[in-house]
């Protein structure tokens, strides 16, 4: 047997490793699904407290009419979803929206561009907007597409304490989701936003007709990089008519708990997200995304066009867990 994927062998010790290889990651898919989840959530409380979970509430401050042609995605221009464009929305409204966050206890507001990059006039908006939320005690994301490295420079200025952009997929599968840009440039967005020194949020879709071997690819490129993303937001793919994807098959729930007990193995420091698709999700599988060392949820009736749990439903699910927010 490989010494690879031995519960409790020492390369499972190492910390924060970034030369993992796609076969020690198919090696962990492949385990009994209980020694995986055993071996996740022991590594998860050798990082994290093991009862916390981190809140995140998600606005779209700029819905819609995206240039860019995600087969996924209902906020693409490409395709008729029903969700219509929107311009940048004003400041007041997105301070009282994360008001509202944070009186209902999320300790991170994300705010979602469907931009393929921001234009230099929109990112100064942008700006007033993170030094607003801060100012009310939040943490900050943004998710605007496609960066620069002065733009990236621009955002740590004003205070952006995290920025998501997901590679979504493996980067065989990537060219089947999206033609109109590369995996490279979204891996040179992500060095940008690291060489301005926020954090990065990255990780990507599973259930959108992709192979195991897509989903071990895209942990393999996650778990590579330099250093690992501080938050790893793992979606179910939530299937919108009018998109490419509306027919695909649903993945199974317990290989989307593989693919969350694989990420927290492999990326032990990090955050990891039960991110979209919990609105069409059982409880018991979300237990079991917590016990593969899920720590973090959107939370909020919605995430960025799409229903997600109502909070009293959430707060509900986490009091029968014993979960506590994250402070
Ligand atoms: N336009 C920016 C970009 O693509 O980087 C930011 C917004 S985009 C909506 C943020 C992320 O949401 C995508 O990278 C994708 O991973 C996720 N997403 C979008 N539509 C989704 C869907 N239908 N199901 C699951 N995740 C989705
Ligand atoms: C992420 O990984 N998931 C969020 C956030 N980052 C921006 C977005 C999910 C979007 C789901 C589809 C929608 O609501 O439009
Ligand atoms: Fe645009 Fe982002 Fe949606 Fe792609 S995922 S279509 S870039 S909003």
């Amino acid at each position: 047997m490989s010494d690879v994927h031995e519960i409790g062998s020492p390369s499972l010790e190492a910390e924060g490793r970034s030369d993992w290889t796609r076969d020690e990651i198919r090696a962990l898919f492949d385990l009994p699904f209980l020694d995986l989840l055993f071996e996740a959530q022991t590594v998860h409380r050798r990082h994290h407290p093991p009862n916390e979970v981190q809140l995140s509430t998600l606005l779209s401050i700029k819905t819609g009419g995206c240039p860019e042609d995600c087969a996924y995605c209902p906020q693409s221009a490409h395709y008729d979803t029903g969700v219509d464009a929107e311009k940048l929305m004003p400041l007041d409204k997105v301070l009282a929206e994360a008001r509202t966050a944070r009186d209902a206890g999320a300790s991170r507001f994300c705010m979602g561009a469907a931009w393929r990059s921001p234009k230099d006039r929109d990112l100064d908006r942008v700006c007033a907007m993170i030094e607003g939320v801060k100012s009310l005690g939040l943490e900050t994301c943004v998710t605007l597409g496609m960066l620069t490295e002065p733009q990236a420079q621009k955002l740590k200025a004003a205070g952006l304490d995290y920025y998501n952009h997901n590679l979504d997929t493996s980067p065989d599968f990537y060219g089947q989701i999206i033609s109109t840009r590369t995996y490279e440039d979204r891996l040179e967005t992500l060095e940008h936003v690291r060489a301005a020194g926020i954090h990065v949020c990255c990780g990507g879709i599973v259930g959108m007709g992709e192979s195991r071997e897509d989903r071990i690819g895209m942990i393999a490129t996650l778990a590579s990089l330099p250093e690992h993303p501080e938050s790893v937001p793992i979606n179910m793919l939530v299937r919108v008519g009018g998109t490419p994807l509306v027919q695909v098959d649903a993945l199974d729930a317990l290989e989307f708990v593989r693919t969350i007990g694989v990420a927290r193995i492999t990326m032990p420091a990090s955050v990891v997200r039960l991110s979209a698709g919990r609105a069409e999700m059982s409880e018991e599988t979300q237990a079991l995304c917590f016990l593969a060392g899920a720590n973090s949820i959107f939370y909020g009736p919605k995430l960025l066009t799409t229903p997600n749990p109502a909070q009293d439903r959430d707060r509900a699910l986490m009091d029968k867990l014993g979960l506590v927010p994250r402070l």
